[in-house]
């Protein structure tokens, strides 16, 4: 196979990250040589695009990949969470609360559920996740504000597109992306769960992904407008928190679907 690139993109408001800019995009895909110009375009168009406003710090960073690369399938299960719609209710169950009702499925205890929304509202621009213990709710990481980025993670070749179509899936960038994230994240034995929600104030759909359930899309999680948001991994505390950090960052990941 070709030599493989990884580009990743930051972009931030108020200087950069590092100076305490605000995030507003970031972005990471794996490319061969010959496409890097075309995927480095995207990339500076989604951080210069952005709803969360006008960058005035980017940084696109181009590496090689020296390392053997793992192979992953999507995530199973693809689902549209439907609404419970209780006999004689006039409304739909908020996005919100059927996140929640999916977590205790796959067995998150309240108290950790409780501890997660916290940090949910606790955040409106991060650039990264934030690792919990999936047993006591625990932080986990030690990466404050910043998270833990994952990153060296794409699809392969046009496999999510084939896989879009077969699934009747809009072929659009951001859900490329989250599938991949997800599929990367949950490969791992030390991934419980993860709750993503979107940072983004016009963007209300998020989601719910596990190996058990796989990703579970979940629309209105929030209302129209609120910057809240970010992504939560619920964590095997047993598990050594280094090197799944490290698999997470560093371990270059291509999502395959046979079809
Ligand atoms: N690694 C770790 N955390 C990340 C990463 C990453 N590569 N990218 C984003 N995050 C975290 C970070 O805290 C962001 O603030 C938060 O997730 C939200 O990121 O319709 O667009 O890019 O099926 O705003 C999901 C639903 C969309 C897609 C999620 O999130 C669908 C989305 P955003
Ligand atoms: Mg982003
Ligand atoms: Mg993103
Ligand atoms: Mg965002």
């Amino acid at each position: 196979m070709d030599k493989l690139y990884n580009l990743r993109m930051r972009a931030a408001q108020g200087g950069s990250h590092e100076q305490g800019g605000t995030h507003i995009s970031g972005g990471e895909r794996i490319t061969c040589f010959s496409n890097i110009q075309q995927v480095a375009m995207y990339l500076l168009e989604k951080g210069l695009t952005h709803c969360k406003g006008r960058p005035d710090f980017m940084q696109i960073q181009l590496e090689s990949i020296p390392e053997s690369v793992t192979y992953v399938q999507p995530l199973e299960r693809w689902a549209n969470v439907e609404r419970f719609v209780k006999e004689g209710d006039t409304f739909l169950k908020e996005g919100k609360t059927v996140a929640f009702q999916l977590l205790e499925i796959i067995g998150i205890p309240k108290k950790v559920i409780d501890r997660a929304v916290e940090i949910v509202s606790q955040y409106s621009s991060m650039r990264g996740a934030v690792l919990i213990d999936a047993h006591s709710g625990k932080r986990l990481d030690d990466r404050g504000e910043k998270g833990v980025r994952v990153s060296r993670l794409d699809w392969l070749g046009n496999d999510f597109e084939k896989w879009a179509r077969y699934y009747h899936v809009s072929a659009n960038s951001r859900i490329r992306e989250a599938l991949a994230l997800a599929a990367k994240v949950n490969n791992h034995p030390a991934t419980i769960a993860e709750l993503c929600w979107s940072d983004d104030p016009d963007y209300t759909t998020g989601y719910v992904a596990s190996r058990k359930m796989g990703y579970q899309r979940i629309e209105n999680i929030k209302t129209y407008g609120d910057e809240r948001g970010c992504r939560i991994f619920f964590v095997d505390g047993q598990k050594d928190i280094r090197s799944y950090i490290n698999y997470l960052e560093n371990q270059p990941v291509l999502i395959t679907w046979e079809g």
